[in-house]
């Protein structure tokens, strides 16, 4: 049986490049149902049985954009066995801002570190392995341009998908968003799936109009979470969706505290 193995990252994180070196020439392109969003597949040129989607470069899986929009309904409805999100290592902080959300979707994820040729010109030091721990998810250090670390990725992400190793991020945010969560999740019981629990209680706490329109909860769940929601933003003084932004910076910040040292204190390590 074949294997779908789904790229996904922000903007310029070198997925076409990617995607370039895994499929070689055996590329298809076509658009995305319904939308004007170009859709790239293509066999991987080492196991035919394996194919590779490179999914539209985007920040969020915020419901904002026809690209974010696009990526997420494929991973929510089971497209890829798994996922290779692509991260800039020069821009941590900015592309694990996706990974956050990508990790909570309860689909295997093996996060391709990115630009790492860079990263080690420049002299910083990520702690690879306790990164991984923090996220989750098995972390390969990769170089598209360079074309190192491309099989041991797809190798990773083809493990992912056979054991169905869905991520079991440490990432947390403040423990009375995280109480909150545990009660959306309670309220919503096997009405979702469970390893996608997590993300459906956020969307759920922010008061997403999409998931809300796709789940169709009944009311009393609805005005359980609305009740949960508003105590939250008194206690906060701040609206539910800017509450979780936060709380997912804060996250990354403290993740990356604990795993890069950079050699130019101060600085962000982007171009
Ligand atoms: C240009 N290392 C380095 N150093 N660069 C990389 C790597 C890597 O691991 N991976 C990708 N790049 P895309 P999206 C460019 O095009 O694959 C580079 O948006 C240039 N072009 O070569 O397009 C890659 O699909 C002129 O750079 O990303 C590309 O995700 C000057 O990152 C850029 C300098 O990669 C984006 C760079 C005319």
């Amino acid at each position: 049986m074949g294997i779908c193995i789904a790229l996904a990252g922000n903007p310029n994180c070198g997925k076409t490049t990617m995607f370039n070196d895994l499929t070689g020439a055996n590329q298809y392109v076509g658009n995305w149902p319904g939308v004007t969003v170009e859709k790239k597949e293509g066999k991987y040129t080492r196991d035919k049985d394996v194919t590779i989607t490179d999914l539209p470069g985007i920040y969020s899986l915020s419901p904002y954009s026809p690209e974010e929009i696009v990526a997420r309904d494929y991973l929510l409805e089971g497209g890829p066995d798994a996922v290779i999100n692509l991260i800039d290592a020069t821009n941590l902080e900015r592309n694990l801002y996706l990974t956050s959300q990508i990790l909570n979707l309860g689909v295997p994820v093996v996060i391709a570190l990115n630009m790492m040729d860079l990263v080690e010109k420049n002299g910083d030091k990520i702690d690879v392995a306790g990164l991984s721990k923090e996220l989750g998810c098995p972390i390969v250090p990769t170089s598209a341009l360079k074309g190192r670390g491309m099989e041991d990725v797809v190798k990773a992400a083809i493990d992912a998908a056979k054991g169905n190793k869905v991520p079991a991020t440490q990432m947390k945010f403040d423990a009375a968003v995280e109480e909150a969560l545990t009660k959306i999740e309670g309220v919503l019981g096997n009405k979702v799936p469970a390893a996608a629990a997590r993300w459906y209680a956020i969307k759920l706490f922010e008061a997403e109009d999409k998931t809300i329109t796709d789940l169709k909860l009944p009311k009393a769940d609805l005005d359980a979470i609305a009740a949960i929601r508003e105590s939250i933003e008194d206690k906060f003084d701040d609206d539910a969706e800017s509450i979780v932004t936060a709380e997912r910076y804060n996250a990354i910040s403290h993740v990356i505290d604990k795993t890069v040292k950079r050699t130019r204190t101060g600085l962000t390590t982007s171009q």
